[in-house]
């Protein structure tokens, strides 16, 4: 079996699927896209990939795109440990937290992402190359021009955080009724996986908010502890690491 994965290093769904492939052990050939410069833009990958994002995984030829997507078709197709819960019920309430996380804190973590990480880079082009790089984009463009060149209002950052807040909330009180340590119980599950970006994005950003939550602050101990996790994680993957101007922020 040969795998290619088309991914970015910073991206937090590329994260997802380069976790579950080092926790597999299995071997595979990573194509690194430069998002800023808009390499899943370019024809030949929006043939691969028609949303303009990554991650998409080539696996002999066949092409399968979403990371949540690709990390249940790795868990389905290649050995190694399992991510997935073999009880059809378990299964169906996996599915339905990897639902949740891709609504709710996957999608509010692009807010304070692009204000503090991406937003000076926009600063520099003109109006109308900035104009014409989001009508380019088929999944983000509103996000982009929502966005603009001053970025999300006050009131957007916090309503974005609220939503994480409300994350971590809703991942303690699944763990408060799984009995933990992962969010479904003793195994970790493809739902740690799918959240496990958002929090270290936003721990990376130096605005973690569940000091008042130990069972998230184990979560997130034990995460970081994975064996996955270090090779997943390269250096050049945190957005602190290639964006010296965020540093500031880091947490020690
Ligand atoms: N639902 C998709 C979302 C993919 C996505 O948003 N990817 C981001 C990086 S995490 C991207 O490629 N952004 C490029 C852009 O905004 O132009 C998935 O999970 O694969």
């Amino acid at each position: 079996m040969a795998f290619k994965l088309y991914n970015a290093p910073q991206s937090t769904c590329s994260q997802r699927v380069r976790f579950v492939f080092n926790a597999k052990k299995l071997p595979f050939e990573e194509v690194k896209l430069n998002l800023l410069e808009g390499d899943q833009l370019k024809p030949d990958y929006l043939k691969l990939n028609p949303n303009g994002v990554v991650p998409t995984l080539d696996h002999d030829g066949a092409i399968i795109i979403d990371s949540n997507v690709i990390t249940e078709y790795l868990d389905e197709v290649a050995p190694g440990s399992r991510f997935t819960p073999e009880d059809p019920v378990r299964r169906a309430r996996m599915r339905a937290l990897m639902h949740f996380i891709d609504e709710m804190p996957a999608a509010a973590v692009r807010v304070p992402t692009f204000n503090l990480a991406f937003l000076p880079s926009f600063q520099k082009m003109g109006s109308e190359a900035f104009a014409a790089m989001a009508a380019s984009k088929p999944l983000r463009r509103e996000f982009m021009l929502s966005m603009g060149q001053t970025g999300f209002p006050k009131h957007e950052m916090d309503a974005a955080l609220a939503r994480l807040r409300r994350t971590y909330e809703r991942m303690d009180a699944e763990i408060e009724k799984s009995g933990g340590p992962w969010l479904l119980g003793k195994q970790i599950t493809l739902a740690d996986v799918a959240v496990m970006p958002s929090l270290v994005r936003i721990h990376d950003l130096g605005m973690p908010d569940w000091q008042d939550l130990p069972r998230i602050a184990t979560w997130f101990d034990n995460i970081r502890a994975h064996p996955a996790f270090k090779s997943t994680y390269y250096h050049g993957s945190l957005l602190s690491e290639r964006f010296p101007h965020l540093r500031k922020n880091a947490p020690a």
